[in-house]
């Protein structure tokens, strides 16, 4: 029977809430420049990467939060051949933009090299498109990039970063989205992950608030099922420069509905339908 020291425990405050997994061996144990990074196996979930004591994703289930993150966006931009993805070290959600042939250029900026490189080692499916030639990947600070970047030079921004504390606090907050709205183009659009619609609805509803404020015309919640992250229940976010919300590209829904796991028309439309007390929550007032 197994016994409390085989398990991996992330305890999640101030929710009070916790997840686990029955943990095989201990695959990898580091303190990169930035944070503490473990790696496990997992008994039932294949391959474990923790960060700070969060979990960042296993092997079984990351499809639904990198479909997720990545395809309702590229399908609803018009044309999103330029894509930047910050934070994103693990490559997965870098993988799920390659998939689209509409991609010319997609440069990641992800802040600790290390993330990266162990991904490489440990989740290589996640990593197998690195060598595609639209794929630029840097390790540096995502907020000095979008500062640096040229005026209207993105299509769409994806920020796939861990909890709002630490390293990515800055990615929340309105002197961040002022700059990505500068770098976009006008049909420009940012996604970006943001916590349990459960547990986090207040951060959600600010960070809608502080795009709208920031010049985004409109903002969209993303939900879907993450079993490995409080409560559950998982969001992304949505904003685009130009509104209203254009309709999702039929041929590019398709494409992707042939290999994806989760996502397809259906399930675009259940993320994009908010429950009432969402819809509530983010409403104008
Ligand atoms: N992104 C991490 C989301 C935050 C998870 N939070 C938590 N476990 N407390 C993971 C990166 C996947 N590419």
């Amino acid at each position: 029977m197994a016994t409390e020291q085989d398990w991996f425990l992330e305890k999640f405050e101030p929710a009070g809430t916790a997840f686990g997994l029955r943990l095989g061996e201990k695959l990898h144990s580091e303190r990169s420049d930035f944070q503490h990074i473990d790696i496990y196996q997992t008994d039932t979930f294949g391959r474990l990467m923790v960060i700070d004591g969060a979990v960042m994703l296993t092997d079984r289930d990351n499809f639904l939060y990198h479909e997720m993150l990545t395809h309702p966006a590229l399908c609803l931009h018009p044309r999103p051949t330029r894509v930047l993805i910050i934070g994103g070290g693990d490559c997965g959600t870098l993988r799920e933009v390659l998939r689209h042939d509409i991609v010319e250029q997609v440069t990641q900026v992800e802040i600790d090299e290390r993330v990266t490189r162990l991904a490489e080692h440990y989740f290589p499916e996640l990593c197998e498109r690195n060598d595609d030639p639209r794929a630029t990947l840097l390790f540096d600070d995502g907020i000095a990039h979008v500062q640096n970047a040229a005026d209207s030079s993105l299509d769409l921004i994806i920020i796939d970063s861990t909890d709002p504390v630490g390293p990515a606090e800055g990615l929340f907050n309105r002197a961040f989205y002022q700059q990505c709205v500068r770098a976009l183009a006008p049909d420009g659009m940012l996604v970006q992950q943001t916590e349990s619609p459960l547990l986090h609805l207040d951060l959600i509803r600010q960070v809608h608030g502080s795009l709208k404020a920031e010049g985004f015309a409109e903002t969209a919640l993303l939900h879907f099922p993450q079993p490995v992250y409080p409560s559950g229940w998982w969001s992304a976010t949505l904003a685009a420069k130009r509104g209203p919300l254009p309709e999702p590209v039929a041929a590019r829904v398709a494409a992707m509905e042939a290999d994806s796991r989760y996502f397809n028309a259906g399930t675009l439309a259940g993320a994009l339908a908010q429950p009432g007390f969402v819809a509530r929550a983010l409403a104008v007032d």
